[in-house]
């Protein structure tokens, strides 16, 4: 069995979400494209850095990224880390002939996102970015439906992601806060995954009206020792106009009480609807239009756990239902596959394209904001 040594960036909430995949995928997605092997874990800590390692398995560590990228035994640059450190370790493992799984979004803004595409086009090596959603089952099943007509003619697409972990204001201004680590707030964050997943069901946005809003205006910062002026969005709002016509909204906030991981999206056409809630990942929501032999006519909430919906046959029988950390495993089967069988990583995973535009998309929702004007986007 073909094996893939895997040398990881960051060890916090994405590194344990990755970790998990890597262990899990050779006996779920059996047999396996290839076996992850830990080879490697960097991070700017030692000390947590080494009980990282101890803890995922990891063969070493090393407290400098251009050591673990020097290191023959990586072949997989998985890069979990801030977004400040996105683009120089992956352009780094691209110009050294690495595969790059870079988490989202791939880049603080346009600019550094294009010098990293421009890398990966040159290296001729498998580059993805983790938009982990396009791996749920039922948001696969809503593409295909979607991309196969039977919605008909896309007239909206409307997606919310919202989230309330920041309400408090006394709250650190911990690096997704801060504009030099992150790029930008909520809109970056999460609305790059909303971003995303339009692209990915209906089409590319044309054009876009926009605007953001911070809260909360300054924050203690995490090492304590004073505050310091909040420089990101923590919550926008934007209408959007969609390849062949469709218009629909997109909002992310860090501010909806209560919204904990609320990922919801709609998208109506002309022969029927879908709708799908992260919170309720394993259920798509479907309304034809032509009444079915019944003569009903209605909403059906469909249990996306049978062995012909996408990515289930790997686990359970119908109705065991499966969780949020699946999707990576998914996401890094397509990835390993395309690596180790020369298969493309597009249109089904995200790819450095698919963040560049992601970034260009981000760039103009903020451009609107900040001119208060209507944006298109080339
Ligand atoms: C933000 O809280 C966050 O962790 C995002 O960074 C992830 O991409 C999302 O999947 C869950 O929420």
């Amino acid at each position: 069995m073909t094996d893939v040594g895997v040398g990881m960036l960051g060890y916090a909430f994405m590194g344990k979400a990755h970790v998990n995949a890597f262990k899990k995928l050779p006996y779920i997605v059996y047999p396996p494209p290839a076996v992850p092997r830990l080879v490697a874990i960097a991070g700017r800590d030692e000390e947590a850095v080494r009980e990282a390692a101890q803890r995922y398995g990891f063969a070493t560590y090393y407290t400098d990224w251009r050591r673990l990228i020097a290191d023959p035994a990586v072949q997989l640059l998985d890069n979990g880390g801030s977004n400040d450190v996105h683009a120089a370790p992956c352009i780094a493992a691209l110009e050294a002939g690495k595969h790059v799984l870079c988490e989202k979004p791939m880049a603080r803004d346009a600019t550094e996102a294009k010098q990293m595409l421009d890398a990966a086009r040159r290296a001729g090596v498998k580059h993805m970015v983790a938009f982990n959603y396009r791996f749920v089952p039922a948001v696969r099943l809503a593409h295909d439906l979607v991309r196969a007509g039977h919605l008909g003619e896309i007239r909206h697409f409307r997606a919310a992601y919202l989230q309330d972990w920041i309400t408090d204001p006394e709250f650190p201004r911990t690096w997704r806060l801060d504009r030099k680590a992150a790029g930008s707030g909520a809109l970056g964050d999460l609305g790059s995954h909303i971003i995303d997943l339009a692209r990915f069901i209906v089409g590319e946005p044309r054009a876009v009206a926009a605007m953001t809003k911070t809260f909360i205006a300054e924050r203690p910062l995490p090492a304590g020792g004073g505050r310091a002026a909040v420089d990101v969005d923590d919550a926008f709002a934007a209408v959007i106009e969609l390849d062949g016509g469709c218009i629909g909204t997109l909002e992310a906030t860090r501010f909806a009480l209560g919204r904990k991981n609320h990922q919801v999206l709609e998208v109506n056409g002309s022969k029927g609807s879908l709708s799908f809630d992260l919170e309720r990942l394993n259920e798509l929501n479907v309304y034809w239009h032509d009444a079915d032999a019944s003569g009903t006519r209605g909403w059906t909430e469909v249990l996306v756990t049978e062995p012909t919906h996408p990515f289930i046959s790997n686990w359970w029988p119908p109705g065991h239902v499966i969780g949020w950390e699946h999707t990576f495993v998914h996401e890094i089967a397509h990835l390993l596959d395309a690596i180790v069988n020369d298969r493309e990583v597009a249109p089904l995973g995200a790819t450095f394209e698919d963040g560049y535009r992601n970034a260009v998309i981000c760039d103009a929702i903020q451009e609107s904001a900040l001119e208060g004007r209507r944006v298109d986007i080339a």
